[in-house]
């Protein structure tokens, strides 16, 4: 039968406006707000009960890993080592709803098609392997082997390079290890993952500067630090855990300065909810100020920004000495430590303030004051997150980053250094285990040696270019372990049809989402357990391994009862795949490898010997165990041997679009707190003060006012594009925000039909989810929804 059409944007079941009037939320980040939040998801996903006795092993070193961000995991936990967003993921995990065949009997995929994307997922877990049935319109169960033996069969027939094997940054090194091998043995590199749309500018742009594509920072270094940046990271949002170390720091007087165009409210103040001091202090006193300075830089302005900062450093060091006074710069490390510093000197003594000014939205002034407390600070961490990421400019961003920290030494010595605060809580860790496109960067001889095949040299996908030869029709299919990738990535109304029309959709999953039942001409949904839950795989409890945002590694045991009995483990899923592919041609015993884990770490540890030797024990350390970085201890594996200054290509994130388009806005796509990327708990923004609606959009008051709009009328957005693709995203109300002129908010994934595919970071082809130019070009004004 025809596939039904694409649901209509905004979906017809978007929750209306709830017509309350929507408030700044006037309280810090934490504090009781956030224990309301987490009681409320524990209800809503009716898992009181079992939580109660579940939430106090998360991310304990006996206990499992948070499904949630990827925050480093303290050696002496609190007793609750959770936050609000890691409950709510926990909640979600273990909650006993359920889609079984019952469910899909009642429903048919394009019944389902026009359920709100928040609804698909919150119907509850995935029991039982099931095929997409096209008489029927329905998923229908099959069993495992057949499931198994019907997609190795259709594999077979398609030449490898047709094929994408994509993973969302949540499955272990295990896992992760496993799937690399198996696309490998398969015959491509088409390993794309989540980092292709996160981190991906962080991967390539440290790697250039630093000889390591990962943050060299750890938890101790916030006791050693003096000063720290923040740029384009909503902490109180997306990592909350962090917000202890910050707190902590602030209290030792330590200041912080952020960059962000939005007053993030959870980047302004804190209060801890597990401090009985901080909740029972009457109105804002049990508050803990966040930054000390808060510049609204205008979306994409950071390189500016950074590039003012590094101009008044070394116009300070100038000016020092011509005085004779002591060097600003530590003269020492740009000596022994880096290459390009005279470059890069001369062209920040060169630009003008004026374009610095322009660029970043921010005055020479506002810089210089962020400038003083750099030349002040003996020990500097500058953490950073996808603000600085999704731009055009966003490996320059990165880059920058390090120019400054490389001015005063700031790298390589404690409570200093670059700080990628990663999404995906083993996003980092897949990387390190082999799942890259780029052939360059796997241990293909390694491989090769260890398991006696021929490993592609080519270079495969990464999520941008799989959907471009997608929407080229040069895809046969994909294996997506985790993730929603119709929704996830962007140009939706040209890559969610792309998709649609693949042979075969292979789908590993927890939860039901939008990627499974816009689907391909065969479709399977293979159940799989979460980390929360206990794996009783070949007989035995299975534990398995992660990497966290700061390079440590840890262990992780599930404590909670599977779903069904049918589910499986993400390793005894990949082992069926790839037995029932590869058969004769592979020489390794996946079966053996699924009943025991501990032989897949053993593998790993032949691989990289440096990084995994004794993983058995030491991932049970407390606080995890520590992963060679040669950056931390100031040896540098770049091309030149040393630390690179980088001189910027431009200050302009899109040059095209101010002189064509007057009248054009920058678009910044954002997280909501109730929402974990694509999986929305509910359709709250409780720190910015949205309830009830994510078609929203953040704009300024003065924007707003000069085009006529009131707080409540429903925008059409259309990118500014040359391509003769119209891109419209309608239905959007409009709410006053503090954000600076030019630039609007809106929520991710919502507005991803307006980000145009080729619209991406220079190098690491990261989309440039921060920077869409857009025009309004309608405004409904009959329904304003607030007045
Ligand atoms: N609750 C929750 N936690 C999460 C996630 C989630 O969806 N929900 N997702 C996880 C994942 S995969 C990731 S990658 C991380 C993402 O965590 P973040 O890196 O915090 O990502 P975003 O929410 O996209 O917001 C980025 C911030 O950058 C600011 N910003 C936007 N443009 C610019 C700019 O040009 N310059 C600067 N300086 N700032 C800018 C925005 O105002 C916002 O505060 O969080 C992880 N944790
Ligand atoms: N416009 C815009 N687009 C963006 C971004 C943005 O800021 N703006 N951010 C980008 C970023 S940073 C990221 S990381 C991507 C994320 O993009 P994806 O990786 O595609 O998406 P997720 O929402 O993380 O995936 C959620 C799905 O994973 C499945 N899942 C959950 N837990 C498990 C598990 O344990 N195992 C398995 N196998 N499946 C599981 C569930 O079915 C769930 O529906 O989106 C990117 N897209
Ligand atoms: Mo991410």
């Amino acid at each position: 039968m025809d596939k039904a059409p694409l649901t209509r944007n905004p979906p017809r079941n978007e929750k209306p406006e709830s017509g309350r009037k929507t408030k700044a939320y006037p309280y810090a980040s934490g504090g009781w707000g956030s224990l309301k939040a987490v009681t409320q998801i524990l209800i809503q996903e009716k898992t009181v009960v079992r939580d109660a006795t579940i939430l106090p092993h998360q991310n304990k070193p006996d206990g499992f890993m948070c499904v949630s961000c990827s925050w480093a995991k303290p050696a002496h936990p609190h007793a609750f080592e959770f936050c609000e967003n890691g409950a709510k993921a926990t909640a979600w995990d273990t909650t006993p709803k359920r889609v079984d065949r019952a469910f899909f009997e009642r429903h048919t995929v394009s019944e389902l098609l026009e359920w709100h994307d928040h609804d698909i997922e919150d119907a509850g877990r995935l029991t039982e392997p099931m095929r997409y049935d096209a008489q029927t319109d329905r998923y229908v169960p099959v069993a495992w082997d057949e499931a198994f033996a019907a997609i190795g069969a259709q594999l077979r027939s398609f030449d490898p390079a047709s094929v994408v094997f994509y993973t969302s940054g949540r499955a272990s090194l295990e896992t992760s290890y496993m799937l690399q091998l198996f696309a490998r043995m398969y015959g491509t590199n088409n390993l794309p993952d989540s980092s292709n749309m996160c981190h991906e500018s962080t991967s390539v742009g440290l790697t250039q500067a630093i000889g390591v594509g990962v943050g060299t920072i750890g938890l101790d270094d916030f006791e050693h630090t003096d000063l720290m940046f923040f740029f384009g990271q909503n902490v109180g949002t997306n990592s909350p855990r962090m917000l202890h170390q910050l707190q902590d720091a602030r209290k030792r007087g330590v200041p912080i300065v952020t960059f962000n165009p939005l007053r993030e409210p959870g980047l302004v103040s804190f209060a801890n909810p597990q401090s009985p001091r901080d909740m029972l202090l009457p109105g804002d006193a049990g508050n803990t100020q966040i930054s000390t300075q808060y510049h609204q830089v205008r979306p994409g302005g950071d390189s500016a920004a950074l590039a003012g900062i590094c101009k008044a450093v070394i116009a300070a060091d100038d000016e020092a000495r011509t005085h004779g006074a002591p060097p600003v710069l530590d003269v020492a490390f740009i000596r022994e430590h880096t290459v390009g510093f005279e470059d890069f000197a001369a062209y920040v003594r060169a630009v003008q303030w004026d374009e610095i000014e322009r660029e970043s939205g921010l005055t020479r002034a506002a810089i210089e004051s962020a400038a003083r407390e750099y030349m002040q600070a003996n020990a500097v961490l500058a953490h950073y997150g996808m603000g600085l990421t999704q731009h055009r400019l966003g490996v320059q961003n990165v880059r920058m980053i390090c120019n400054l920290l490389f001015l005063r030494g700031n790298v390589g010595k404690p409570g200093a250094g670059p700080s990628p605060i990663r999404g995906h809580s083993n996003v980092q860790g897949q990387r390190t285990v082999g799942i890259t496109e780029k052939p360059e960067l796997a241990p293909l001889d390694q491989l090769a040696r260890q398991f006696g095949f021929e490993p592609p040299r080519e270079k495969g996908f990464n999520t941008v270019e799989a959907f471009e030869a997608m929407v080229e029709g040069k895809v046969n299919a994909v294996v997506n372990l985790g993730g929603n990738l119709v929704r996830s990535v962007p140009d939706r109304l040209r890559t969610e049809p792309a998709w649609r029309r693949l042979p075969l959709t292979v789908n590993i999953a927890t939860k039901l989402n939008r990627s499974h039942l816009a689907h391909g001409d065969n479709a399977y949904l293979l159940p799989c357990l979460s980390r929360i839950e206990i794996d009783r795989t070949g007989g035995r409890e299975q534990v398995v391994s992660m990497e966290d945002s700061t390079a440590r590694f840890h262990g992780s045991r599930g404590v909670a009862e599977p779903p069904s009995p049918d589910v499986r483990s993400e390793p005894a899923i990949l082992a069926g795949l790839a037995i029932a592919t590869l058969g004769e041609r592979s020489t390794v015993d996946w079966r053996a490898w699924s009943e025991d884990y501990a032989s897949v770490r053993a593998q790993m540890a032949k691989t990289w010997p440096e990084m995994f030797q004794d993983l058995e024990t030491r991932m049970w350390t407390p606080g995890g165990c520590v992963r060679p970085l040669p950056a931390r201890s100031r040896e540098w594996k770049t091309k030149s041997g040393k630390a690179e200054f980088l001189v910027p290509e431009s200050l302009c994130e899109d040059p095209d679009m101010p002189v064509t388009e007057p009248d054009a806005l920058r678009l910044m796509t954002l997280r909501a707190d109730g929402q974990f990327n694509t999986t929305l708990y509910n359709h709250d923004d409780r720190f910015r003060g949205v309830r009830g609606s994510r078609m929203v959009l953040l704009m300024n008051p003065d924007d707003m006012a000069a085009r006529g709009i009131d707080e409540g009328d429903r925008l059409t957005l259309r990118t500014v594009a040359n391509d003769g693709v119209v891109r419209e995203v309608a239905g959007l109300a409009a709410k006053p925000y503090d954000v600076p002129r030019g630039c609007l908010a809106g929520y991710y994934p919502e507005c991803n039909p307006l980000l145009p595919l080729w619209h991406y970071a220079r190098e690491s082809k990261v989309p440039g989810a921060k920077s869409i130019p857009v025009r309004v070009v309608d405004i409904d004004r009959t329904t304003r929804a607030n007045a």
